[in-house]
């Protein structure tokens, strides 16, 4: 099995101009990898070329006008391979739940978090690693890490009080002069080879991604002055990037891969996921689609309601102080209506139960450290609000806690307390899944994205038509 890359002293590294050409993968676990998707991707292309020739004009499903406004909420819409959401028991990643995930997945630690690289391989293959490929995969991400110089000058160039999500994406983006698919693409490559060009991109993107968040996170808030070593020979991804944002503690490493692990996929109609999959459709190369995920993944109502979240519970303790109670709580959820908000941390467009990925995150900080006061802040808020949501608000679809109502709880434990660079960290563990997912939307052949579009007027003749 061959890669196609340029010729480059380090994979990763800024290639010689000129270079274009088919060189062997050179680390054995992800050229062994490539070799199992080679095998993959024509059964399942031959599953969807059946698809589309015995059963392309059938009809699905029928569509709501009500759908049609809420952005085509609910609609199958979408053909995504990586996971899939249950409403009522949560993401399964390649048909696997969280809760066999955290049993059975490799870690580094025995019983302890899933290895983020192993989950990496069972995103894009279906299967997890043995040790041999996870202790692969830890050194191939290592070396395709590399960051040019000048990236890292225009981070540190950034403004100290432009938004982490903003220099976050802009430094991915910089890097887009990397990309071997833009290379091949423009050198004329065969469709039937885009995935192939498109596969180092992928595991690039997801490799260099810690490293332009931790000099996100160096730029702001130390100054550009104090990265701690980027290579530690002995650090996996998830421990490397707590490194790097200068945290050491083995609790913290475990927090990281296990923060990595469950915010790394969430089926293909969220919008960080759809924006990467919409603009990826368009053959731009996966850093202008991440790029894309992370300006979604930016928003309020997406994954910047984490650091919302924790901004809610410091609330709670600025007015009631440590010795809260659960009164206290249900005041300052009437309060948060009172002012026209939205509890952040509650609610969810699919779930209709308790985010699984909430559950485990709980879980650790109960275990960790149980008498932390937000912990139990945390705690004590899932024992309230799920109850008492509906009874203030009965048109609320979902009242239980989704996967930011913890998340700053338990970096905060660790003095992680710059919020607002919360959904950076959610950005990094995004890049798992949606790579992986595009990767495969390319394998497949599948086609730029061009939904139709009616105006109100439109759509109020067809609907009356209908009756
Ligand atoms: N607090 C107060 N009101 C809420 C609410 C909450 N947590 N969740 C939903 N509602 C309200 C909605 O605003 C809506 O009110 P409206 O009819 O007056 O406009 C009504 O309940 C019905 O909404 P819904 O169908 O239950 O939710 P939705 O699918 O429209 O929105 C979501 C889903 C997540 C945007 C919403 O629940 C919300 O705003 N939650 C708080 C923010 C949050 O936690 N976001 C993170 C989501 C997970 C993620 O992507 N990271």
């Amino acid at each position: 099995m061959f890669s196609i890359r340029r010729a480059a002293t380090k994979m990763g590294a800024r290639p010689a101009k000129n270079s274009l050409q088919i060189i062997p993968s050179r680390n054995f676990a992800i050229h062994k990898l490539k070799g199992k998707l080679a095998e993959m991707i024509p059964v399942v292309q031959g599953r969807l070329n059946t698809l589309k020739k015995e059963h392309g004009d059938k009809v699905l499903e029928t569509v709501k006008v009500n759908q049609v406004i809420g952005g085509m909420r609910g609609m199958t819409g979408l053909v995504y391979e990586t996971s899939k959401l249950s409403a009522t028991e949560g993401i399964r990643y390649r048909g696997h739940s969280l809760d066999e995930i955290m049993k059975m997945a490799p870690s580094f630690v025995e019983g302890g978090s899933p290895a983020p690289e192993g989950i990496l391989w069972l995103l894009l293959s279906g299967e997890y690693p043995n040790k041999q490929e996870l202790d692969d995969v830890v050194i191939d991400l290592k070396e395709r890490s590399y960051i040019p110089e000048e990236t890292i000058e225009l981070i540190r160039s950034f403004p100290k009080n432009m938004h982490p999500m903003t220099q976050f994406s802009m430094g991915m983006l910089a890097c887009q002069s990397m990309s071997t698919f833009a290379q091949h693409y423009r050198a004329g490559i065969a469709k039937n080879k885009y995935w192939e060009a498109m596969f180092d991109d992928c595991i690039n993107v997801v490799a260099k991604s810690s490293k332009v968040a931790a000099l996100v996170f160096n730029n702001i808030y130390h100054d550009g002055k104090h990265l701690p070593e980027f290579f530690d020979d002995k650090l996996d991804f998830g421990a490397k990037y707590a490194h790097m944002l200068g945290y050491d503690s083995e609790d913290m490493y475990e927090l990281m891969r296990l923060y990595l692990v469950l915010h790394m996929d969430h089926e293909g109609g969220n919008v960080s996921a759809h924006a990467n999959r919409l603009v990826g459709s368009a053959l731009s190369d996966p850093y202008l689609s991440f790029s894309a995920s992370l300006n979604g993944l930016a928003g309020p109502l997406h994954g910047l309601a984490n650091q919302e979240c924790l901004r809610w519970y410091l609330e709670i303790l600025d007015k009631y102080g440590k010795h809260w109670n659960k009164d206290d709580i249900v005041e300052h959820v009437h309060h948060t209506f009172d002012s026209g908000r939205v509890v952040p941390g509650y609610g969810h467009a699919v779930l209709r139960k308790t985010d699984p990925r909430f559950t485990h995150q709980l879980e650790f900080g109960l275990t960790h450290f149980p008498t932390d006061n937000l912990i139990q802040l945390v705690n004590a808020c899932y024992e309230v609000i799920p109850e008492l949501l509906p009874k203030i608000k009965p048109s609320i679809a979902n009242p239980y806690p989704n996967v930011d109502a913890c998340s700053g709880a338990l970096l905060m434990h660790f003095g992680l307390n710059q919020f607002d660079y919360y959904t950076v960290l959610f950005g990094v563990s995004r890049a798992f899944g949606v790579m992986s997912s595009l990767l495969w939307d390319r394998a497949l052949g599948l086609p730029i994205e061009r939904p139709g579009s009616v105006t109100v007027e439109g759509l109020l003749e067809k609907a009356k038509n209908l009756d």
